[in-house]
């Protein structure tokens, strides 16, 4: 795999032209799945490479859909889908060196596959029977943030941490369109210019925050609003797992070799709800949808692999199968997670214990065994 950028700070206005006459958009293949070059951001991958793209992509939105149908069922209390962002987040993922840090917010499913987080365990939190539910210094992959756009600041945080180590990683901050707004992003982008910090700042831009669209979030487009805090932005087709894969690579290596952070605006559309609790309906219009469908991004992929022959049925065949398998695994491996112990909320709130910790643990002991003898009386 071989990833070239020339530098990625050319500014642009508001138009749907940079100045070159080039999109302003990053795109290397299109909606119709045609593979075109761009002359900062290229990239090369083998057979199998892209074959493997293609198969995080069925496989990320299958557990999706899984876990969607679980949520309905009564076996997670939400579900926060990814549903045709899948690019967006498996180029960006596999973008990442195993050292490289990874700060996600609540919905990057595809990013954990990457990183090779157990599917199984993004589940626990959404059950309610963790908070989290992995570790994150196995993968480098921190736990879920919910707190909009605080993550923004943990990873700058840490980025700024290992710069001072002397590492040679990066650190990805994942956030969306609406955290863009949050003043905790605008603080950690201040933070990572001034300090230099090695991350790269990865905004999924799904055009809607809840029913808030874009607009209501800033009058210029999102990769723009970095060189204000002085230091570049790129908006790619996040639809485009080939493109995202290209940006995202150049970004961290950017970071790594010393040049600061970097703002990569991924252009998608979620075609879900936002959550399980959300009705779209309420506040999009069908055809936006609809628009959206015929940019999908894995009948992108797919169709580019046919064209160039590089997949046949008996391929196509054996990821269906492979996709059957792991719902399975979700499905049969939420039903049977442990409850934990009632008790176990008191722990792990501090390190060493705290006195008014103590004090609330024994009132909800005394106020649960109210209940025992209530039983017992009847
Ligand atoms: C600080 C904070 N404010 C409000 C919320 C409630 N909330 C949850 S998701 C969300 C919208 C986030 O939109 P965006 O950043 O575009 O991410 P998306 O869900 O679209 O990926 C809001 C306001 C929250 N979780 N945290
Ligand atoms: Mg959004």
């Amino acid at each position: 795999m071989s990833v070239k950028s020339t530098a990625a700070r050319r500014t642009t206005r508001g138009g749907a032209k940079r100045r070159g006459g080039e999109p302003e958009l990053v795109q290397l293949l299109t909606p119709e799945g045609k593979r075109v070059e761009h002359s900062e951001y290229s990239i090369d991958l083998t057979p199998d490479e892209l074959r493997g793209l293609y198969r995080d992509m069925v496989l990320t939105r299958r557990f999706d859909a899984e876990a969607i149908t679980l949520q309905r069922q009564g076996e997670l209390g939400l579900w926060a889908s990814l549903l045709g962002q899948e690019a967006a987040q498996i180029g960006s993922g596999r973008a990442t060196r195993p050292d490289d840090y990874v700060f996600p917010t609540y919905r990057e499913h595809g990013v954990a596959w990457t990183r090779d987080v157990d599917p199984l365990n993004l589940l626990g939190m959404f059950r309610g029977v963790n908070h989290g539910g992995w570790d994150p210094n196995e993968n480098n992959f921190h736990l879920y943030t919910i707190v909009i756009g605080s993550q923004t600041l943990h990873a700058t945080g840490y980025a700024m941490g290992i710069a001072k180590d002397g590492a040679d990683s990066a650190v990805i901050a994942y956030f969306g369109d609406g955290a863009s707004s949050q003043g905790d992003v605008a603080e950690a982008f201040t933070f990572a210019a001034v300090y230099n910090a090695p991350v790269v700042f990865f905004c999924q831009n799904n055009q809607w925050a809840i029913s808030e669209p874009t607009e209501k979030q800033s009058r210029v487009p999102i990769y723009q609003r970095s060189a204000g805090f002085g230091f570049p932005g790129v908006r790619v087709d996040g639809n485009d797992v080939l493109a995202v894969l290209a940006v995202t690579k150049a970004a961290l290596e950017r970071a790594r070799t010393g040049q600061g952070p970097m703002l990569v605006e991924a252009f998608t559309y979620r075609m879900g709800a936002h959550t399980t609790t959300d009705d779209p309906t309420r506040y999009r219009a069908d055809e936006e949808r609809e628009q959206w469908e015929a940019k999908d991004p894995i009948l992108r992929l797919r169709t580019y692999l046919e064209a160039e022959g590089l997949a046949d049925e008996e391929y196509y065949a054996s990821i269906d199968q492979e996709s059957d398998a792991l719902a399975k695994r979700v499905r049969d491996g939420v039903r049977t997670m442990p409850n934990p112990d009632t008790m176990a909320i008191f722990e792990n709130v501090y390190a060493d214990g705290h006195a008014l910790v103590d004090e609330e643990r024994a009132q909800f002991a005394e106020y649960l065994a109210s209940f025992a003898d209530e039983t017992e009386g009847h």
